[in-house]
């Protein structure tokens, strides 16, 4: 399709409740949306960076200056674009996936608008409803976690994952553990929080009958999560160190994993979390929808996506309310422990221009 138009907005949204991982805490979700024009179609897109780059590298103010000055100048000046040329577009600039996969997402929603296909169609997705699972931030104390563990439960949430730090992990996961009893799927993420002298200490964990363990150490240190995954009878899954397929293929081999978690952003888009997809059922690793705290935008993305067969374990795409009161599409509702998986055309979810208005904190727009 020929782009017209490319517009940037960052919007900021209240939390329901404040989201704490190792990294610090978050009271709300700033996002750069991508909205892109064109002469019969238009697409929206979300970038998953954070406003600081704790989680990776990317951050909002750079990932705004990066979409501005480079990359949208580069897609405004080719004559036509598909999704599928986004990645080789951008190519010769480095990194920045969770900007390029923003544009691609933009892209694609506005060419299977125009034709009229879902997201899930188009990924090769299947089934009307995802179960999915919720992330559980740290809290103050051990009695709240389980508190709050406890409401998701009855809400409906089939998987429970815990956000683990040094000081914050055997004592809430052995409480939690107590209050789900034996059968309930439990998983812990520790967002690269501890090092390889921390192995004997993660060993106890295996006492908890978890899922996995997501990213205990830092995302360049696969050979430490090699060492680990030998130690460890908890399968250990990796997050922020899967940067692409290929990294999915060699994390595999050499032993630094066997759980994938996919996030669209993190590998710069849609098409290559599909790639991972691919890798991870073809070396039979079983892999899971990440979640970023996403808009009502990646998150129908994320549903589209879960639908895929490989996708055997529950993703962090929990319902609208557990993040927030009010998002900028109607809200995706946990019903009988799961959620709707968005059928029309694109994304199939209409952005709520009021409610966009009023979360905006800034905007940029261009045009070809
Ligand atoms: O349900 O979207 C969700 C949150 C899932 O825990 C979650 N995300 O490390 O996977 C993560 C973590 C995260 C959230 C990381 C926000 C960075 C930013």
């Amino acid at each position: 399709m020929r782009i017209d138009a490319v517009e940037l907005v960052l919007v900021e949204l209240p939390l329901v409740r404040p989201f704490r991982t190792s990294h610090g805490t978050e009271l709300t979700k700033e996002a750069i949306l991508v909205h892109l024009e064109g002469p019969d179609s238009h697409g929206w897109g979300e970038c998953v960076a954070d406003r600081a780059p704790l989680y990776s590298s990317e951050f909002n103010a750079a990932t705004w200056t990066v979409l501005s000055e480079l990359f949208v100048p580069r897609l405004l000046a080719a004559a036509d674009v598909a999704a599928s040329d986004v990645a080789r577009l951008l190519s010769p600039f480095k990194g920045h996936r969770m900007a390029k996969a923003a544009l691609e997402m933009a892209v694609l929603d506005a060419e299977l608008t125009a034709a009229g296909r879902s997201f899930q169609e188009y990924l090769g997705g299947e089934g009307e409803r995802v179960a999915p699972g919720v992330s559980v931030g740290i809290t103050d104390t051990v009695d709240e976690l389980v508190a709050v563990v406890a409401a998701y439960r009855a809400e409906g949430y089939g998987r429970v994952k815990l956000k683990i730090e040094p000081g914050f992990d055997l004592e809430p996961v052995r409480r939690v553990r107590a209050e789900l009893g034996d059968d309930a799927m439990l998983q812990v993420d520790a967002n690269a929080a501890y090092s390889r002298a921390d192995a004997e200490h993660l060993a106890r964990l295996d006492a908890f009958g978890l899922l996995l363990v997501e990213q205990p150490l830092d995302e360049e240190d696969l050979l430490g999560h090699v060492e680990l995954a030998r130690r460890l009878a908890t399968p250990v899954c990796l997050d922020e160190s899967i940067l692409s397929a290929d990294s999915a293929r060699d994390a595999v081999a050499l032993g630094a994993c066997s759980v994938v978690n996919v996030k669209a952003g993190r590998v710069g888009g849609y098409l290559e979390a599909k790639a991972v997809h691919d890798t991870c059922v073809r070396l039979r690793v079983p892999v899971w929808c990440g979640g970023m705290l996403e808009t009502g935008l990646g998150r129908a993305a994320n549903l589209a996506l879960a639908t895929l067969p490989g996708f055997t374990l529950p993703g962090d795409i929990s319902a609208t309310n557990r993040y927030f009161h009010e998002d900028v599409t109607d809200p995706f509702v946990l019903e009988g422990g799961s959620i709707a998986v968005p059928r029309g055309p694109g994304l199939g979810v209409e952005v709520h221009r009021d409610a966009l208005e009023r979360f905006s904190t800034r905007r940029w727009r261009a045009r070809r």
